[in-house]
């Protein structure tokens, strides 16, 4: 009998990475990849994916599961739904939250999250965390702590009553966020613009969910794109820009770099198929479409196809936060008919999120493959330290791997997704294009439209400090004196 050589060979298929396709077979060993060649030796397993796309794993870094909601509504998906619908839809590594809420310790918050996951996910994960609460106590002791134990990225809000930071909080965070190597995510949206909106729309008799988009307004979201990378630069750190919606917010971000400052941005599905027209359905039904920001018109969506075609944006995330529509835990928590600013945030994305950019984006020519890769796959583990481990396919990182059928029709509908949702808002959609087979650490965990997973198999990603939140350097943000030398006492730096 012949020695395999490998466990698993997946032998003739189109390997892309951010940077390359190449026709070789993959070797995997360990639940690693040991080998990239053509004509590899035998495996105990082989996978023929002869007519395939054989790409890294998606790395859904920015999704909400089993994360109390700060508006009281209760997500539908725990670890289990959550990480099976992310594993059909081609993505082995999500990045969920653990959130704080004002008076919560953060440990705390992390251990309870922690048995939230516990058992459950079939793929890996890593948590961010979600501060709200940024006391001496949190940032001197508790945030430095948790980013040595690998909770190395957090958000940070903007707005909502809940979870909104100040100004001055803001730039305590990053503050400490740059003393300590983390990333920071923003929200980046003008509370009281909304809040004044909100007040006069309501007042005004318009509460029906497509004022949402109206008290959402791209304006606001301008204004605190352009006060959160302000406050970035005062304080040197480059930070991320979570869930860019419109052309104006882009054009500070795009200013931003331009002027050399490093800065991150991530969309997400919502932005390229969804409109604000969505939110002015028939009834209630605009409900489901209820996201913060919210879908804009069609000029700005496709600014927002420019943006990952000319590199505004670094990442594509799904953003899922699944709430129920005929439910009074979900999007009806406070009645059907309720006013806009009552209806919880959020769409569901998970599974759909590579599938539709695949098909609208590489199907078309708009994002070559490699780019499709690097803003799902390879740009989101590193920016949030799990690269190499997770994000490409490359001799010794892990084997999550998913293998597409390039050619694959799929209508998208409620019924064949694995979330715990009773509604989609791309029903209908018509893609080409669908991950067959994921791997998760070489094992199988979908395949040909079953789920092989068994919930509890996914691991707990301590994550590395991200190379990409080392700030730059004070002289490239233009404070220095000429002699290099800078004296930057509000961070704890004085090098004169
Ligand atoms: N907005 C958020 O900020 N988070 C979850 C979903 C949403 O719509
Ligand atoms: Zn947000
Ligand atoms: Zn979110």
């Amino acid at each position: 009998m012949t020695q395999a050589d490998y466990d698993l060979v997946i032998r003739g298929g189109t390997v892309a990475t951010a940077a390359d396709t190449v026709a070789c077979d993959v070797g995997i060993r360990d639940g690693r990849v040991v080998a990239l060649a053509e004509g590899l030796g035998p495996g105990a397993q082989e996978i023929d994916a002869a007519g395939k796309l054989v790409l890294p794993g998606g790395v859904d870094s920015h999704c909400h599961i089993d994360q109390p909601s700060s508006m009281g509504a209760t997500t539908a998906d725990d670890f289990r739904s959550g990480s099976i619908s992310a594993a059909c839809g081609g993505t082995t590594c999500i990045i969920p939250f653990a959130a704080q809420h004002r008076g919560q310790s953060l440990r705390a918050v992390v251990e309870d999250y922690h048995g939230r996951a516990r058992g459950k996910a079939v793929i890996d994960y890593a948590f961010h965390l979600i501060v709200s609460d940024p006391t001496e106590q949190v940032l001197g002791q508790e945030l430095p702590a948790l980013i040595k134990d690998g909770y190395t990225s957090f958000k940070i809000y903007m707005t909502y009553d809940a979870l909104k930071l100040g100004d001055r909080q803001v730039l305590d965070v990053l503050a400490a966020a740059r003393r300590e190597g983390a990333m920071v995510m923003v929200h980046a949206e003008n509370h009281d613009v909304i809040a004044w909106l909100t007040e006069r729309l309501i007042g005004a008799g318009r509460s029906a969910p497509q004022f949402h988009a109206v008290a959402h307004a791209a304006q606001a979201e301008r204004e605190a794109t352009h006060r959160a990378i302000t406050l970035a630069e005062i304080v040197d750190l480059p930070i991320l820009i979570v869930h860019v919606s419109a052309r104006a917010a882009m054009e500070e971000i795009r200013a931003a770099k331009a002027r050399g400052l490093r800065l991150y941005a991530e969309t997400c599905p919502q932005y390229l198929f969804l409109t604000a027209a969505d939110l002015d359905r028939e009834g209630f039904e605009g409900a489901k479409y209820v996201c913060s920001p919210p879908p804009r018109d069609a000029a700005n969506q496709e600014h927002v196809w420019r943006g990952l075609e000319s590199g505004v944006f670094d990442v594509f995330s799904s953003d899922h936060a699944p709430y129920r529509y005929d439910d009074p835990e979900g999007k009806q928590m406070h009645g059907k008919g309720a006013p806009f600013n009552r209806i919880a945030n959020g769409v569901p994305g998970l599974e759909i999120r590579l599938p539709m950019l695949f098909s609208a984006g590489v199907g078309t020519g708009r994002i070559s493959l490699n780019r499709f890769v690097d803003l799902c796959c390879t740009r989101p583990a590193k920016l949030y330290g799990l690269y190499p481990r997770k994000g490409s396919i490359a001799v010794g990182g892990d084997a999550d791997i998913a293998i597409w059928d390039p050619e694959r029709r799929v209508t998208i509908s409620r019924d064949m997704l694995h979330d715990n949702l009773d509604y989609t808002p791309y029903e209908g959609h018509v893609v080409t294009g669908w991950p067959v087979t994921t791997l998760s650490r070489g094992t199988v965990v979908w395949d040909d439209g079953a789920v092989l997973g068994e919930p509890g198999r996914g691991e707990f990603l301590r994550c590395d400090l991200p190379a990409a939140a080392h700030p730059l350097g004070r002289r490239v943000h233009g404070f220095a004196p000429e002699s290099g030398d800078y004296d930057a006492p509000w961070l704890g730096e004085s090098e004169t």
